[in-house]
C-alpha cells in the first residue's frame, strides 16, 4: 500500500483531527497553555502516529497544506474556548522547517489570525533546533517578523539537537521546551539534573520561559517545581486529550 497517496487525500476526506495536551504553571498547576497535536484516522489502518506520517508529509510537500490546516484548526479552537468564557490560554503548534521557509508563510499566518480572531499573543509556534541547520538566515528573519506581531516562538525538544548557545543569545525566543529525555532521568542521573539547572539559570538570564516536557511522576514534578521551572507538560498532569475532554479539564481547572 502507498501511505503518501492516502495522505494526499486525507485533508479532503477530513481524516485529520487534533488532540490537546495541557501545559500547567508549575507553582499553581493552573493550565496556561495547550499543545495541539495532529492525528490521522486512516480508513483502513486506523490511527496513525504523526511520527510515521509527518516525515512522509515533509518529503512530499504535503506538510504545507496539512500544517496550514493544523494552524487554522488550533487557532479556531483557541478562540472558541475563549468565546465559551474560559480564561485565555496559549496554543502551541508544531512547525516543520519546510513550512517555516515557505516564502508566503507570514501571509498564511496573518490570514489565519485575522480569519479566526485569535489574539496573536496567544499563538505559539514550536520549532526545533534542526530548523536552523541549513536555513539559519530565513528562519531568523521569520522569527523577527513573528516577534513584531507578538506571536510567541518556542524551541522544542531542547537539548537533543545541535544546541547552540549562540543561537539562544542571537534569537529572541520566548520559550524553551526541555526534551523529555532529560526529565526522564532527573531523579536518577545527577548530570541530567545539572543540565536542567543550567538551562533554567540561562533561560532566566535570557528572560525566557521554560517548559519541562515528559513529566510522568509526582517526584519529577516536585523537583521541577522546587527548581522553579516555569511550566510542566507530561502524562503526570494529562495525556493528549480529545477536544471535549480538554474542555472538561479546563472547566475543572479554572
Ligand atoms: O503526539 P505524538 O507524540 O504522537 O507526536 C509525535 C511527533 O509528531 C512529535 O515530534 C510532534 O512534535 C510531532 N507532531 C505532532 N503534531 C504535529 C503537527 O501538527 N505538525 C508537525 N510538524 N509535527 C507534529
Ligand atoms: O516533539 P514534541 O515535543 O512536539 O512531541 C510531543 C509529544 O510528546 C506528545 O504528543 C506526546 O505524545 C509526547 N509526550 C508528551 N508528554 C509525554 C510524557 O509525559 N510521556 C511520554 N512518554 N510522552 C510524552
Ligand atoms: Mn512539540
Ligand atoms: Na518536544
Amino acid at each position: 500500500f502507498n501511505l503518501s497517496n492516502d495522505l494526499r487525500k486525507a485533508l479532503d476526506k477530513k481524516e485529520f483531527f487534533l488532540m490537546y495536551m495541557p501545559r500547567v504553571d508549575s507553582q499553581t498547576t493552573k493550565i496556561v497553555g495547550v499543545e495541539a497535536l495532529i492525528r490521522w484516522t486512516h480508513p483502513e489502518w486506523g490511527l496513525i502516529s504523526p511520527a510515521e506520517f509527518i516525515p512522509i508529509a515533509e518529503e512530499t510537500g504535503l506538510i504545507v497544506p496539512i500544517g496550514e490546516w493544523v494552524l487554522r484548526e488550533a487557532c479556531r479552537q483557541n478562540k472558541s474556548w475563549q468565546d465559551q468564557g474560559f480564561k485565555p490560554i496559549t496554543t502551541s503548534v508544531n512547525f516543520s522547517v519546510k513550512q517555516l521557509i515557505r516564502p508566503n508563510i507570514l501571509q498564511t499566518i496573518d490570514n489565519i489570525i485575522e480569519e479566526t480572531g485569535i489574539a496573536a499573543g496567544q499563538l505559539e509556534i514550536e520549532i526545533t533546533e534542526s530548523s536552523f541547520i541549513s536555513n539559519e538566515f530565513e528562519v531568523t528573519q521569520l522569527l523577527s517578523e513573528l516577534k513584531k506581531r507578538n506571536i510567541k516562538v518556542s524551541l522544542d525538544d531542547f537539548g537533543t539537537g545541535y544546541s547552540s548557545l549562540y543561537l539562544l543569545k542571537q534569537l529572541t525566543l520566548d520559550t524553551l521546551k526541555i526534551d523529555r529525555s532529560f526529565v526522564e532521568e532527573i531523579l536518577t542521573d545527577s548530570v541530567n539534573r545539572s543540565i536542567i539547572q543550567c538551562i533554567l539559570t540561562l533561560a532566566k538570564e535570557l528572560d525566557m520561559n521554560v517548559v519541562a516536557e515528559g513529566v510522568e511522576t509526582a517526584e519529577q514534578y516536585a523537583l521541577l517545581k522546587e527548581l522553579q521551572c516555569d511550566e510542566i507538560q507530561g502524562y503526570y498532569f494529562s495525556r493528549p486529550l480529545h477536544v471535549e475532554a480538554f474542555a472538561k479539564l479546563l472547566r475543572d481547572n479554572n
